[in-house]
């Protein structure tokens, strides 16, 4: 539900989304709440009880647009994007992926009558501390986060759940051709074919940049017997570093 429904084509348009709608595994439908107002002008704001400055998203064009939508969609969680809701992160995409439907509404100016968050929203979400001009932005956040877990949409290689974000931690680094780039060379061990130290190496890469960059992504969990191995390998190391 959006005033802007075409700030959806982009979205749509290329990529990965582009495919996942074009093979039918998933179905969007941005609809105009515009198309719901009454009126020559069919408004879809007016001027906030109490006074102030900004302008308020009339309620009954949002009421009549989120009824359509359900009666479409009778299972659909009706999801606000707002500053005031509840984080977004991986385990939400993750639980959202599992929905067959789903309804966002995407508001403008200051907000949404109060009514409507009272009477028809589900879940009031937030992709970060920072203000934006409208929820368009924030539902396509959302909308591609859970999207690439549907089964199908991202290649059977690299499914959602390969991605060490999922694990709580982050990607260990790339590389690509060429193999020294302005005097910078490639790790050894990725040109080595050896892909068990390939995958060690990965595991550490990954577990370095969590602690040096996101230690707070390892208070969640701890470290897991593998990690705890490689941490006592780097103090070893250290030692021999301070020491020797
Ligand atoms: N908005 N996370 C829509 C946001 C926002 C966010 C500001 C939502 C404007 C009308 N939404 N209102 N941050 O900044 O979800």
């Amino acid at each position: 539900m959006t005033i802007f429904p075409e700030m959806f084509d982009a979205f749509a348009g290329h990529g990965i989304m582009r495919r996942a709608v074009e093979s039918g595994k998933i179905r969007l439908e941005p609809v105009n709440i515009r198309d719901f107002a009454e009126g020559r002008h069919r408004v879809t704001d007016d001027r906030p009880y109490g006074g102030g400055s900004g302008m308020v998203m009339k309620p009954e064009p949002l009421a009549a647009a989120i009824e359509t939508a359900k009666t479409e969609l009778p299972e659909a969680p009706v999801v606000l994007l707002t500053p005031q809701g509840r984080r977004f992160d991986q385990d939400t995409a993750r639980q959202y992926a599992a929905c067959k439907e789903m309804i966002f509404i995407c508001g403008r100016y200051e907000g949404l009558d109060e009514r409507i968050c009272e009477g028809y929203v589900d879940d009031e979400i937030s992709i970060g501390d920072y203000v934006l001009t409208g929820g368009e932005l924030p539902a396509m956040v959302v909308m591609d986060a859970v999207i690439r877990h549907i089964p199908g949409v991202l290649g059977a290689a690299d499914a959602a759940e390969c991605d060490s974000f999922s694990a709580g931690r982050l990607e260990h680094a790339h590389y690509t051709r060429p193999g020294v780039f302005e005097q910078k060379q490639v790790p050894g061990v990725l040109l080595s074919g050896n892909h068990r130290a390939i995958e060690d190496w990965r595991r550490e890469s990954a577990l370095l940049r969590t602690i040096l960059r996101r230690p707070d992504l390892l208070e969640q969990t701890g470290l897991t017997e593998p990690e705890k191995k490689i941490v006592q390998k780097w103090c070893r190391r250290l030692e021999t570093l301070a020491w020797d």
